[in-house]
């Protein structure tokens, strides 16, 4: 902290007073001027909140990483130092430690605020290395040092450092989206815990062991020592067993970890309240302070155990940020001010008589102040109207602004008379001061939320006047935004209004235009992007958010349909179908199938072993669903051969619920034995002769088939025309219809009975090639093979932006490259295949789709990137 604790009193002589020693004094005064810039750095965030998105984010980490962090360093070395009665530690090194800290602290805030991942990581990094070194010097000091009684005290910043090494590294994670949707809520709930309760907790919790005897003018009792140690191993261990059950979501376990933690902390206080009987305090005001400091770090941590009792913990994100101002203002902040109530006077005084001059003028209505400011924290930390949380917050700031006056008039009369010492400490003074100030107004910024509550309609950089006007209803939840896309004509008047359904608060910036303020859970507000002539996109802003998933596209297309051009082009005719959003993101891990057609291998005799199995598989953009397969897949392997090649299915039931069997189109032969129902467990060798070329249908010969082909069970054979040609790429594509819902359950056979499926797709997946196109280049040639599987839909098969020179369907060629007339569509019946041919003539983004539009606007569609 930027306290300091060298007091030329009674308690020196017990400690030795190391920091007079020359160059220490330099150095701290150093490290002073790092912690006042941090701070300034936090309030000039407070003042800029309006303009800055992460200005919360920014405010509470320049104060706690920047500032906390470098007062931290440098005083818990300081310390050791004096309390293990060690050597000093090599003076560069520590400059060195003390600089990688700072530098990866602005790496870290640069990189967030700037969205560079890479930064990120690199600071985070070098965040662990500096401490993780800093550690090292802390465990290396205990050995063979003499120690002292308070050398317990140690413990506590070795502790410390070890969370902070865990706090960078979930932070990282956060940041980054390393964390996925999935666990970001607990491992932020972790990384907030590490970082409060053990970074920041722990060594302010070992210092008052010390400091609280000295501001009460008592020596420390005999039992200090052994409760020291009782303490640490109660806050330790509690923060290890909270910090890794909330990072596994394990409610109940994190709750005993806290209330662990609870009552470490309670056991201090308990020897703290032993001490005050026993006489009356050198200076009440400190005392008090240091008190109602530690009384709010207890409350915090009840009030925390029973914020993640109460209810699931992904609900439970908000609840404790509302408790930040308790640890900022109640906790850090008073217990700078009590510091600095005893220690000024001692620092600045030359006699005892003007030490109590000194005195006199910081403690001046101690009692009003401090009164207001625990009032203010009060007010602040409960869930209020905002009225009363803005008296909070006056309250809790008056105090804070009310003590820097008393500090800057006892500077001003102490240094006169100081001399020397004085003279030379007045930054370090200054700038512990105002660092109290600007913690409180930190607080401020932390508790408003970023709350601007200036205009959220904003202007947006659209040109011209929208003719048509749109209102969007867009949701954040769970790392998403939904819709994830939006597609509007050109000029078209934009508004969307932004509802937060989560548990913890998000807001929604779009790109060079309007921004949300930080919603709560149900809140909303309206963004005004006015007429939308490019594209946009738009994203939550805090720190993480946007890495983990929650962006919004918004796609203008012309007048005529198509997708203006632009790198999001690629995803043209992405449509929403029932309640599938197919603009949405695959799941992390996703990966389409492979369209690519495997030539033909040696030989003419291929074996190949299917078993009927049940997967689950990501049908469209997260959404996934039970589907009866061959092979796993839904379509099944596609089968490759050569006019006479002979193919031996063995098919395989693994289906332990019922039978299946398979009718290969390809093959001619009588139906009875090679198609029958196999039971569960069973084997069937299907063995025929392709004795003719086309692209064929193979399915599930199971009654009821429309069940079993609409659950997945279909597939495809290409038999090779004679003197095919080469091509550069050759594809197969299988549509089908996709029917969601509990295979062979009522509402999803009424779907099928009725032919209204809820999605169509290529090679089982809606959108699948929209994410993941097929690529080519410019001037190569592309033969697709497709297959209608339906089982009730064909399909107009069509690519945008070329005409096919060849087309072959249903064993004949309709047309051959030499001719003048050219194919726009492939028309396939339901169990009809065929190919078609043709050659991209430049680079761009070519969509294929079924022509039937509902088909194509459903799923039906996908993409051939081509590149010059
Ligand atoms: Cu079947």
């Amino acid at each position: 902290m930027t306290s300091q604790l060298d007091p030329p009193s009674a308690t020196a002589s017990r400690y030795p007073n190391r920091f007079k020693q020359s160059g220490l004094k330099a150095r701290h005064l150093r490290a002073h001027t790092l912690v006042v810039a941090w701070l300034v750095l936090a309030l000039l965030t407070t003042t800029a909140q309006q303009t800055l998105p992460i200005a919360r984010w920014l405010a509470i980490h320049l104060f706690l990483l920047g500032a906390a962090t470098t007062a931290i360093v440098v005083w818990s070395e300081h310390f050791a130092v004096a309390l293990l009665h060690a050597k000093l530690p090599d003076e560069r090194w520590s400059d060195a430690r003390l600089a990688a800290v700072n530098l990866a602290v602005a790496g870290v805030l640069t990189g967030v605020w700037a969205d560079l991942p890479v930064l990120i990581g690199i600071a985070c990094a070098l965040l662990v290395a500096a401490i993780t070194a800093h550690l090292v010097v802390l465990v290396r000091m205990g050995r063979g040092a003499l120690g002292g009684r308070l050398a317990p005290i140690v413990g506590f910043y070795r502790a410390a450092a070890a969370a902070l090494v865990v706090g960078a590294v979930l932070g990282w994670m956060l940041a980054t989206g390393h964390a996925g949707p999935r666990y970001y809520s607990g491992l932020r709930l972790a990384h907030i815990h590490v970082m409060l309760l053990g970074w920041i907790g722990l060594p302010v919790l070992g210092t008052l062991f010390m400091l609280w005897p000295t501001v009460l003018g008592v020596r420390m009792t005999e039992r200090t020592t052994k409760v020291a140690r009782w303490v640490l191993s109660l806050t330790g261990g509690g923060l290890v067993i909270a910090v890794a059950a909330l990072a596994a979501g394990w409610r109940w376990a994190a709750v005993t970890g806290v209330v662990t933690y609870g009552a470490g902390a309670g056991v201090a206080v308990e020897l703290f309240a032993r001490t005050v009987r026993r006489r009356r305090p050198i200076s009440s005001a400190a005392a008090c302070t240091l008190g109602a400091a530690t009384g709010w770090l207890i409350a915090g941590v009840i009030a925390d155990a029973a914020i993640l009792a109460i209810g699931p913990l992904t609900e439970a994100s908000d609840g404790v940020g509302s408790l930040v101002p308790v640890w900022l203002a109640g906790f850090v902040a008073q217990v700078l001010i009590g510091a600095l109530t005893y220690l000024l006077p001692i620092v600045l005084g030359t006699g005892p008589k003007e030490r109590a001059t000194l005195r006199a003028v910081l403690e001046s209505g101690w009692l009003v102040r401090s009164t207001a400011l625990n009032a203010g924290v009060a007010l602040l930390a409960l869930p209020l109207p905002n009225v009363v949380g803005t008296v909070g917050l006056l309250l809790a700031a008056a105090p804070a602004v009310a003590f820097l006056a008393l500090t800057v008039r006892v500077l001003v009369r102490g240094v006169g008379r100081a001399g020397e010492g004085g003279s030379s400490r007045r930054p370090v003074l200054l700038g512990s001061a105002a660092g109290v100030v600007l913690i409180v107004l930190a607080v401020m910024v932390a508790n408003s939320g970023g709350s601007t509550d200036g205009p959220a309609v904003a202007a947006g950089t659209g040109n011209g006047a929208a003719t048509v006007t749109r209102t969007v209803n867009v949701t954040l939840a769970n790392m998403r935004i939904q819709p994830g896309r939006i597609d509007v004509t050109k000029g078209t008047g934009l508004k969307l209004k932004v509802t937060n359904k989560d548990a913890q608060r998000h807001d929604l910036k779009v790109d060079g235009g309007p921004t949300t303020p930080l919603l709560s859970r149900g809140e909303s507000r309206t963004l005004d992007l006015g007429a939308v002539t490019r594209n946009r996109t738009a994203w939550c802003t805090l720190p993480g958010h946007r890495a983990a998933g929650m962006t919004l596209a918004i796609v203008v297309k012309s007048s005529t349909g198509e997708t203006a051009a632009g790198h999001d082009g690629h995803m043209s005719m992405a449509g929403s179908s029932g309640g599938l959003d197919l603009a949405a993101d695959f799941s992390h891990g996703w990966k389409p199938r492979g369209a690519a057609l495997a030539p033909v291998a040696g030989g003419t005799l291929r074996r190949i072993e299917l078993h009927a199995v049940r997967r689950t598989i990501e049908v469209a953009p997260g959404v996934k669903q039970q589907m009866w397969t061959f092979g796993g897949t839904a379509p099944g392997p596609t089968l490759h051969g050569k006019v006479g090649d002979v193919f031996e299915v063995t098919l395989v039931n693994d289906d332990p619920t019922m039978g299946h069997g398979i009718d290969l189109h390809a093959g001619s032969l009588a139906p009875d034995q090679a198609m029958r129902t196999i039971r569960p467990g069973q084997r069937l060798v299907y063995r025929f002769r392709a004795d003719r070329a086309g692209a064929w249908l193979y399915h599930c010969s199971t009654a009821p088939m429309l069940q079993h082909m609409g659950n997945g069970m279909y597939g495809a054979v290409i038999i090779d025309p004679p003197g095919l040609a080469k091509v550069d790429h050759e594809y197969v594509l299988v549509s089908s219809e996709l029917y969601l819902g509990t295979p062979g359950s009522a509402v999803q056979v009424a779907k099928m009975r009725h032919d209204t499926p809820d999605a169509w797709a290529f090679n089982g997946v809606a959108a699948q090639y929209a994410k993941a196109p097929l690529m080519a280049k410019a001037g190569e040639r592309a033969r697709f093979w497709v297959v209608a599987a339906g089982p009730s839909d064909g399909i107009s098969f069509h690519i945008v932006g070329t005409v096919f020179d060849t087309v072959y369907k249903e064993g004949t060629y309709l047309l051959k490259p030499g001719r003048p007339g050219g194919s726009q569509v492939l028309d396939l019946a339901v169990a009809e295949g065929g190919f078609v041919e043709t050659t991209f003539p430049a680079g761009g983004h070519y969509s294929f789709v079924d022509h039937d539009m509902r088909h194509a606007e459903a799923g039906a569609m996908g993409m051939v990137e081509v590149s010059k």
